[in-house]
């Protein structure tokens, strides 16, 4: 229940209520309930969400109202004005509920707390609708209390900023196998590296160094549209060579025995 301060800022506000709800109204009179009446009379906001009606609380405007006979029909409806003020007029003493219907955002304080039925919320927090009662010429103990909307206002997720797509071969790291073929027995040998997962197109450069590289040992590959690069050195005596390819931070000791060497798996 919303109480005035004075009779005279009372009818003050009641002439107010009576404009506004005139200037409101399409058809310049209202049909159903209005914020003055003899059954209400007040929505609003919760703040700190005890259930009661403290001094510093305010309404709530534009919330409607439905006064239901015991079948639950609409006998009227009305919707607050903007001090959260309703109110049914030529209400027959009878048993009713009222059903408040809050905005969107807004959800229903607890109910009945404390001994107090004019500073109390009696809509329940499920539906808004108050337990059935009995009217009997007047009672504007009947309100509710809304609390504010959970969290503040709500930020829109960070738009996903376009992630610059890697190529494929990009994401993976390149993946090295060095192996060896004795490609003329009796003559020479091959190390063979072979490097997986390079942007197709890019070019590799290391160096092979070992008893009897043929050659000077550096090399240098391009990777082919599935991103493998395959090289080959030739050595002319078995050993340990070393194979290092720095940009892929690539350092291998390779054994080239007269055995042929077993496959990687
Ligand atoms: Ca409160
Ligand atoms: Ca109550
Ligand atoms: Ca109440």
């Amino acid at each position: 229940m919303k109480r005035m301060q004075t009779p005279r800022k009372m009818a003050l506000f009641a002439t107010m209520l009576l404009l506004m709800a005139i200037a409101c109204s399409p058809t310049g009179l209202l049909g159903g309930g209005s914020s003055s009446g003899d059954l209400g009379n007040w929505v609003w906001l919760d703040a700190n969400g005890d259930g009661l009606q403290d001094e510093e609380e305010v309404g709530i405007g534009g919330v409607t109202v439905r006064l239901l006979d015991e079948g639950g029909a609409t006998l009227q409806e009305t919707v607050t004005d903007g001090d959260g003020l309703y109110g049914f007029s030529d209400v027959a003493d009878g048993t009713y509920s009222l059903w408040f219907i809050p905005p969107e955002d807004l959800s229903f304080t607890l109910m009945d707390q404390g001994q107090d039925d004019s500073l109390d919320s009696d809509a329940r927090q499920a539906d808004g609708q108050t337990e059935p009662f009995s009217y009997s010429g007047g009672d504007l103990t009947r309100d509710a209390g809304l609390l504010p909307p959970a969290s503040g206002p709500t930020v829109p997720p960070p738009t996903a900023t376009a992630t610059p797509t890697a190529t494929p071969s990009a994401s993976v790291p390149p993946e090295i196998i060095t192996t060896y073929e004795h490609t003329v027995p009796g003559s020479y040998s091959e190390i063979v590296i072979t490097i997986n997962n390079l942007e197709p197109g890019a070019q590799v450069a290391g160096t092979v160094t070992g008893p009897a590289v043929d050659g000077d040992g550096s090399f240098t590959a391009t990777a082919d549209e599935y991103g493998t690069a395959v090289v080959r050195v030739r050595i002319l005596q078995f050993g340990d060579y070393d194979v290092s390819i720095p940009e892929l931070d690539y350092e291998f000791t390779v054994n080239v025995s007269s055995s042929t060497p077993t496959p990687p798996a």
